[in-house]
């Protein structure tokens, strides 16, 4: 399970995950001791546990994450790759990166703070970026004397927060912390018998293992094709949704070309099905090497993949040296795929805090800005609403080497090829 950790700056995510990472075993003790020691003598005292996580020599100087960093740890039913986010507002674009592959989502929320900026943006950002399970660690419980009332207070608000996005409240765990301290991490604490809920690691096993979406159409988004003598035209890739089985008839598009399942193989052996997460190479009847390329995607012919005539969806601007304007045409990264597409219509512009509309039509938008947009292939592609096949509704952005912006595809007007 990847499992990403944020919020507002200095709110104690980098210690979180470092002693979480204690707790289970996968730092031992001498280490966080000899943090201890080396950050007391630099000025940089109870920064041991973060150190875990920051390990730039400017992040230990200046006592904040600035890139992502990832480490793993096992709990009795997962093991966690953990992304550790920066919370300063400058390295949004890194917390970014951290979120887009996280299947779920620690909140660290300092008590005494309570709700702050970043606490907001991150939450949102998190939800456009498909992560649905949260978990809300209420940290620095210590600073606050373990309050009951201060808790439930930080819980009010955060409530109301997460709601607005779509999460909800009442299935999500609020988990009353201190990560210095060590309060209800792996065990429950005596500081806090007011809490009934289980400890900060123990709760991590109550997030849902990632689904394999078999019960959806077959979508498999090509890597690349070769042709082996003897055998024919093979296309390799991995099923993001959907069965492939031997015999099935298949559409590949946008190239529009059918063929038929002869053999499937994964790990150089024959196997009779393909479900979502393998990665697999296939024999097709019917299809020459030329017929398809990177990009296209394989369905079932009764159930073809859709090409875009257009697409609205919900974007999120990262960074833009200027102002994105109608007309920008930057490279949409979707599944496989790489494809030019032109901003055709800028919809309404979003509060990134609520969701909430703020200006319909707006002339442009800058980094930060959450947007509702039209956008214009230059060329058929293949993209799924993201409510319907998620795995193949998301995208970013890409300028000159740098994300521009993330986004998800919320309506589809589909290019009627068949
Ligand atoms: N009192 C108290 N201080 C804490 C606790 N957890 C973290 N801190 C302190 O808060 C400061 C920031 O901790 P970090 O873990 O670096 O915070 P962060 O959220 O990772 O910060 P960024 O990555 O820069 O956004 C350090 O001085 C920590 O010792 C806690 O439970 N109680
Ligand atoms: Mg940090």
């Amino acid at each position: 399970m990847n499992l990403a950790v944020i919020g507002h700056i200095d709110h104690g995510k980098s210690t979180t995950v470092g002693r979480m990472m204690f707790e289970t075993g996968a730092v031992p003790a001498h280490i966080i001791e000899g943090y201890r020691k080396e950050a007391e003598s630099k000025g940089k005292a109870t920064f041991e546990f973060a150190w875990v996580m920051d390990n730039l020599k400017e992040e230990r100087e200046r006592g904040i994450t600035i890139d992502i960093a990832h480490k793993r740890f096992d709990t009795p039913k997962y093991y966690f790759t953990v992304v550790d986010c920066p919370g300063h507002r400058d390295f949004v674009k890194n917390m970014i990166t951290g979120a887009s592959q996280a299947d779920a989502a620690i909140l660290v929320v300092a008590a005494p703070d309570g709700v702050m900026e970043q606490t907001k943006e991150h939450v949102f950002l998190a939800r456009t970026l498909g992560i649905t399970q949260i978990i809300i660690a209420v940290n620095k419980m210590d600073a606050v004397k373990y309050d009951e009332k201060r808790f439930n207070e930080v819980k009010k608000d955060l409530s109301d927060l997460i709601k607005m996005v779509g999460y909800k409240p009442d299935e999500t765990l609020f988990i009353p912390v201190s990560s210095l301290q060590g309060t209800n991490i792996k065990v429950n604490s005596p500081e806090t018998p007011w809490y009934k809920g289980p400890a900060l690691v123990p709760a991590l096993d109550t997030f849902k293992e990632p689904e394999k979406p078999t019960d959806k159409p077959l979508r498999l988004p090509i890597q690349d094709v070769y042709s082996i003598s003897g055998i024919g035209t093979v296309p390799v890739g991995r099923v993001e949704t959907g069965i492939m089985k031997k015999g099935m008839k298949v559409a590949f598009m946008p190239a529009n070309k059918d063929g038929e399942i002869k053999s499937i193989e994964m790990h150089h052996e024959e196997i009779p099905q393909a479900v979502p997460g393998d990665n697999v190479g296939f024999n097709v009847r019917g299809i020459g090497k030329g017929d398809i390329r990177r990009g296209d995607v394989c369905g079932p012919v009764e159930a073809p993949p859709t090409v875009a005539e257009e697409f609205t969806a919900q974007i999120v601007v990262l960074q833009h040296p200027s102002a994105l304007t109608v007309g920008y045409t930057p490279v949409f990264h979707c599944h496989t795929t790489q494809t030019a597409c032109t901003f055709t219509e800028l919809k309404k512009k979003l509060d990134p805090r609520t969701g909430q509309t703020k200006e319909e039509n707006p002339t442009f938008l800058k980094s930060g800005d959450a947007a509702i947009v039209t956008v214009t292939p230059t060329k058929p592609m293949v993209i799924e609403n993201v409510k319907e096949l998620p795995q193949l509704g998301r995208f970013a952005v890409r300028d000159m080497g740098s994300t521009i912006a993330a986004g998800m595809c919320i309506a589809i007007k589909p290019k009627q090829l068949r």
